[in-house]
């Protein structure tokens, strides 16, 4: 039985789950058949998260993907300072004492996805020319295995086939060098690179003369980082770890940790015990918002687990900002603002309070769905609270009024002086791993100025001002034919983007697309006329180089920057790592003569670091600070020291913003794309929503008994969503995505949840939030029809 602190996973329980007779043989054998929806089964969703299932689960996927000693070693070193950084999601690690089994369930998933025996070399491909992979699921693409050699397909040809690194980089650099100008290519990267090799490949992609930078960012926090900058100054989170368990009060909107930050539970748990209340905010009724049991703990195995929220405000799609204008509302009404905090340390309060004061009541009902008395014990909790903390993730950042959303988030925080104590602050809780660390090192369209002079400085080297393509405007210049060349560092672009139909038109438009990769997706096989595949280490994986084994660096949510070491040898002798592929693709495209030195870098990964420290801020002394036990803090004024340096005025900004309530036309649902329990974005790593009751099966629709009433439709039901959007600029006003099971499930009204990606054929391309640009994926207009 597990103790606290007792290793979790250790030879005897593996070799327990290695025996039960569905998991002999399976360690090499990826999965022949692709997901056949018709073995679909529904049951009903769980009350409580983890326990025993969870411990099982990891176990499991483990032995089937790594055998039982890879797997026992490899998650003793996830997350242990000497180990790896899980290359799942970007909740931090505790300070100080950690525990021997410092992973969940789905951080396990996910180095078992990358640290799997299974292989896709030169036979494989051979075997299966590109027009039979395009017709496979991401979930039969990434079991294959890891990639073990660089591949190109050549224009015209069926299949992919071996290409030497040498060759394949001069390929590259022939078609960026032949470009009518550098702003033709676009360079996407996903949030798993490290610091070093997010820091080097902006370096090269400013060098050769583009800001076109898109990121998956765009398509995930951008409306956090876009409204924090405008009210605090900074576009990341005032709160860390040890606040969690000081919070009397933690609001948890939009998120399902659960499943995407299982870690966060158990700082949800501390917080409990040491007597702070949750509420959860959330059209969906999630398991681990309501009930943990702690896998780690004996009573998390073998109890009922703890209740984590105290209440739960079952919102419709889109609500939030109508809840918390309203919250501002009342709060005012009560005298409840903090007004030391008001008065010291914000401008427009005046004008703020002059707006909610002025609130519809009606509108708040119909954008909410709560009923008023709901709303209004949210806000006595919020004005009885000395210390708040608010996380969000993508239920907030994904609609078209995100941005507004997370203002009023902020004007809330303001008015209650919640940021910049101990206990209370705000939480955009990041998905990637290391998505915030690239963004700090420069991978972003629009970096400032100052980033960019101090570039220019260190390295003596002229880098263009001109704002990059996003994400979305990078799709929109495939198509229209004004980018060429797509380079992509992780990721699926394809897959994850919105409008497939039109994504993957545009991509196969172009003359070269290259993927720097560690598993097969969908990108690889949606191509441009030429492809390179280039494969790379993943996070477990020893990185050695001229100098010696060499370490990486990344941030997690909370800002702080530590080390990564994989430890395990590497899935090929022919794989690179990203810091060796950006550097060599530099020697290729910018010649031998250019003033970085790209050489000097590959063989030394301090060098870089070294420069990080001169042109990052907040970055000094990187090399030392980064060697610390649990690494360092990156400077936050607002968390630091309650100064808005960022701001225009020094002083932080409320916000007045229009209210939007989504009205849906009659007979129509407002559809969310959410994960399953069972993924890593586009990895689906298995078919168990276990969660939500889902197995051996995706393409299912859950909506509320009471709309499966109005509709006249019955769970079981199969049914096409045609996405409805009148002011389609391109006059595309419908899209469609064919048999979808419906599920009978508690909802809020009005609302129907279905998975991504296999939903993003029904985002139109151009319905992106204000401000932000990010895809509206989380508030859709659907019809149902009958199939
Ligand atoms: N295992 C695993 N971990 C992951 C990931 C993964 O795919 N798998 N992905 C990583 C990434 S990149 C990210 S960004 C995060 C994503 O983490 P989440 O944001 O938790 O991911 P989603 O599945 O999109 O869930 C959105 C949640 O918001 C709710 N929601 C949707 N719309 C609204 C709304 O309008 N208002 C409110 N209040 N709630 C709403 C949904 O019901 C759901 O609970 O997780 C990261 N971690
Ligand atoms: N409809 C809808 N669309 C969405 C979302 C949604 O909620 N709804 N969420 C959005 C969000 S929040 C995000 S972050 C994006 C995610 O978009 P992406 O980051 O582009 O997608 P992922 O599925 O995370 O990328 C998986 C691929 O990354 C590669 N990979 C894995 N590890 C490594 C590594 O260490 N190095 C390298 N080089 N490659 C690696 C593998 O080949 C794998 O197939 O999707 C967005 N799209
Ligand atoms: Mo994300």
């Amino acid at each position: 039985m597990l103790a606290r602190g007792a290793p979790a996973v250790h030879h005897e329980s593996a070799r327990a789950v290695a025996r039960r007779p569905h998991n002999r043989g399976m360690d090499r054998n990826p999965p022949r058949q692709d997901i056949d929806e018709s073995q679909l089964d529904v049951s009903e969703p769980k009350r409580w998260a983890a326990g025993i299932p969870g411990v099982a689960v990891s176990l499991r996927r483990g032995v089937e993907q790594m055998g039982v000693a890879r797997t026992a070693t490899t998650l003793r070193l996830l997350n242990q300072r000497e180990g790896f950084d899980c290359p799942g999601c970007a909740w931090p690690e505790p300070q100080g004492h950690r525990k021997l089994a410092e992973f969940c369930e789905n951080g396990a998933k996910a180095v078992a996805e990358e640290a799997t025996r299974r292989r896709v070399g030169p036979d494989f491909f051979a075997a299966h020319p590109i027009a039979e992979l395009a017709d496979k699921t991401d979930y039969w693409l990434g079991q294959q295995g890891r990639i073990t050699e660089p591949v190109v397909l050549r224009e015209g040809s069926t299949h992919y086939e071996p290409i030497e690194w040498h060759e394949a980089f001069a390929l590259v650099a022939s078609h960026l060098n032949g470009l009518a100008s550098p702003d033709e290519a676009v360079f996407y990267t996903s949030g798993r690179t490290s610091n070093e090799a997010a820091f080097l490949y902006q370096l090269l992609v400013r060098s050769f003369g583009t800001n076109n930078l898109p990121d998956c960012s765009n398509m995930c926090h951008e409306s956090s980082g876009a409204a924090l900058s405008e009210t605090t100054g900074i576009g990341k989170g005032s709160v860390s770890i040890d606040d969690f368990a000081r919070a009397d009060l933690i609001v948890v909107v939009g998120q399902n940790p659960g499943t995407n930050h299982p870690r966060m539970l158990s700082a949800l748990e501390e917080a409990k015990r040491g007597g702070a209340k949750i509420v959860a905010v959330n059209p969906l009724p999630e398991a681990g918002l309501l009930r943990f049991k702690n896998p780690q703990n004996a009573r998390g195995l073998v109890g009922a687990g703890t209740k984590l929220a105290d209440e739960f405000l079952q919102i419709r799609l889109g609500g939030d900002q109508a809840l918390f204008q309203a919250a501002g509302n009342l709060l005012l009404s009560w005298d409840a603002a903090d007004t030391g905090f008001v008065e010291g340390f914000t401008e427009g309060f005046a004008e703020y309070a002059e707006h909610v004061r002025r609130l519809d009541w009606d509108s708040v009902d119909a954008a909410t769905g709560l009923p008023r008395a709901q709303v209004e014990l949210f806000a006595r909790m919020l004005a009885d609270s000395e210390r708040t903390i608010f996380c969000w993730a993508m239920g907030l950042t994904q609609h078209k009024h995100s941005v507004p959303t997370i203002r009023e988030i902020a004007n809330v925080a303001l008015l209650r002086g919640m940021i910049g104590k101990p206990g209370a602050g705000l939480c955009p809780v990041r998905g990637h791993s290391n998505v915030q660390g690239d963004r700090t090192m420069g991978i972003w369209e629009k970096m400032p100025e100052k980033f960019l002079s101090a570039l220019e400085t260190e390295f003596g080297i002229d880098v263009p001002r001109e704002h990059g393509f996003d994400t979305v405007a990078s799709i929109r210049a495939m198509r229209d034919g004004a980018a060429r060349v797509f380079f992509a560092v992780g990721g699926n672009f394809v897959a994850a983007t919105p409008d497939t139909a039109v994504t993957e038109a545009a991509m196969r438009k172009l003359d070269l697309t290259v993927q720097v990769s560690t598993k097969l997706n969908r990108s690889h096989v949606v191509h441009g006329r030429t492809a390179l595949i280039l494969p790379t280490l993943g996070r477990t994986e020893s990185d050695l180089q001229h100098t010696g084994e060499q370490f990486v660096t990344v941030e997690d949510s909370m800002s702080v920057v530590h080390r990564s070491r994989g430890r395990l040898v590497p899935a090929s002798d022919r794989l690179l790592s990203e810091v060796s592929i950006v550097c060599r693709l530099a020697r290729a495209v910018l010649g031998p003569a250019h003033p970085v030195p790209w050489e000097e870098f590959e063989k030394d990964y301090d060098l870089v670091r070294e420069r990080i420290a001169r042109v990052v801020p907040g970055c000094d002394d990187y090399n030392a600070r980064v060697r610390l036990p649990d690494g360092f803090v990156l400077p936050h004024a607002p968390r630091d020291a309650r100064e808005f340096t960022g701001t225009r005025s020094g002083k932080a900004h409320f916000t007045a913003n229009d209210l939007t309530v989504l009205r849906v036309p009659a007979g129509r649902l407002l559809l969310q794309t959410m994960r399953s329990h069972d993924q890593y974005n586009t990895t689906i790593y298995g078919l168990d929503d276990r969660y939500r009751g889902v197995k051996d099966g995706r393409r299912v629709v859950f909506v509320s008994p009471e709309d499966l009433d109005a509709l006249d439709l019955l769970d079981g039901q199969h049914v096409d969503l045609v996405s409805e959007w009148p002011d389609d600029p391109t006059g595309v006003t419908e899209r469609r995505a064919e048999r979808f099971r419906v599920v009978s499930y508690p909802t809020a009204k009005g609302c129907a949840a279905a998975y991504f990606p296999e939903a993003n054929s029904l985002v139109p391309l151009d319905s992106t939030a204000t401000v932000s640009g990010t895809p509206t994926s989380k508030s859709i207009v659907v019809r149902l029809e009958k199939v």
